[in-house]
């Protein structure tokens, strides 16, 4: 056994060889071809996510922790002393970092994340400086959330917290299943603080997923070294091409890795034979309007008790309650 008491304490769900081999034999098998988007993050992944929040065309992060830091006083007002705070897809955990020096006596922290390494690396460094906050991490899947770890002191009430519109990631259906699943966790005097992407300049938008670094064609094609590492897969990356367009009737970034050339890929011993210019589906980024939002939120049993923009609408975080 270890000996890292964060390591004994960790409620461990990482998905394994079989679960990713059998999504993306079915991905592979539908017409248009799909993989899902949560595969992105194995350790460089996150890592490339990361960057991608540093670069200048990607507006969503910075604008985000600046209207956090900037309404903290008033969420925290809201959520009051004693609280509970669990997060979902933590990633790297600035955000975190903000909201637990900005909440009155924090009691637990439960963040919810599909990588481990992001996950302990987090962690790890939020423990130092956040000593009386006891850590209670979980490695999983937050659609398919497991009973959450009970802090040992008892919390008032508990805090959701899902910034960076990763929300935007999964389709309405699936957005809406993810807020009742909220809705369920939080209890009747619970709160979830979800961050959202605003409809804008579609110009803007298209920017944000095509850097000119090119950072993110890197970490959409890192999904296919991934899964070539730890599936047995034989995707040549250099044969793949990252495209993301923003699609104004459904608002929402449609990312692909398009086939530069007629190919055959192997995976599990199947053969998957792909055409000259065939665009295979990695993920969706939706961005919303009040309305809209408002309305998924209400179908999942919640409403919005707070509403803050940032300037020119670029980032939006809204306060729910039962
Ligand atoms: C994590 N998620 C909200 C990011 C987004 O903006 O959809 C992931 C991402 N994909 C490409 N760039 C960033």
């Amino acid at each position: 056994g270890s000996a890292d008491p964060l390591l004994e304490g960790l409620v461990d769900h990482r998905p394994d060889r079989a679960t990713i081999t059998a999504d993306v034999l079915a991905g592979l098998s539908a017409r248009p071809r799909a993989l899902p988007s949560k595969y992105f993050y194995d350790a460089r992944g996150s890592a490339l996510f990361e960057c991608i929040t540093r670069q200048p065309e990607y507006y969503l992060t910075r604008a985000e922790l600046e209207l956090l830091s900037r309404v903290l006083p008033e969420i925290a007002a809201h959520a009051g002393p004693r609280v509970r705070v669990v997060e979902y897809g933590s990633g790297s955990g600035r955000k975190t970092r903000l909201l637990l020096q900005g909440l009155d006596d924090v009691v637990a922290y439960t963040p919810v994340e599909i990588s481990r390494t992001a996950l302990l690396d987090s962690i790890r460094a939020l423990a130092v400086d956040f000593p009386a906050v006891e850590m209670l991490p979980v490695c999983a899947d937050f659609t398919a959330l497991p009973a959450l770890p009970p802090p040992r002191r008892a919390a008032r009430r508990t805090l959701l917290f899902f910034p960076g519109s990763t929300l935007g990631n999964f389709t309405e259906a699936a957005a809406v299943a993810i807020l009742r699943g909220m809705r369920q966790a939080m209890g009747e005097e619970g709160l979830a603080l979800i961050g959202i992407d605003l409809d804008k300049d579609p110009g803007l938008i298209e920017a944000a997923y095509n850097d000119a670094a090119g950072v993110t064609a890197d970490f959409t094609l890192n999904l296919l070294a991934r899964l070539n590492r730890e599936i047995g897969s034989d995707f040549d990356l250099s044969c793949f091409a990252h495209r993301a367009r923003y699609v104004v009737p459904w608002r929402r970034i449609e990312t692909s890795l398009v086939s530069r050339r007629a190919q055959v890929v192997h995976v599990a011993g199947h053969a998957f034979a792909f055409e000259h210019g065939e665009a295979m589906h990695v993920e969706y980024s939706h961005k919303y309007d009040d309305a809209q939002f408002a309305a998924m939120a209400a179908t999942a049993g919640l409403r919005v008790a707070a509403a803050w923009d940032a300037p020119a609408r670029m980032f939006g975080l809204r306060l729910l309650r039962p």
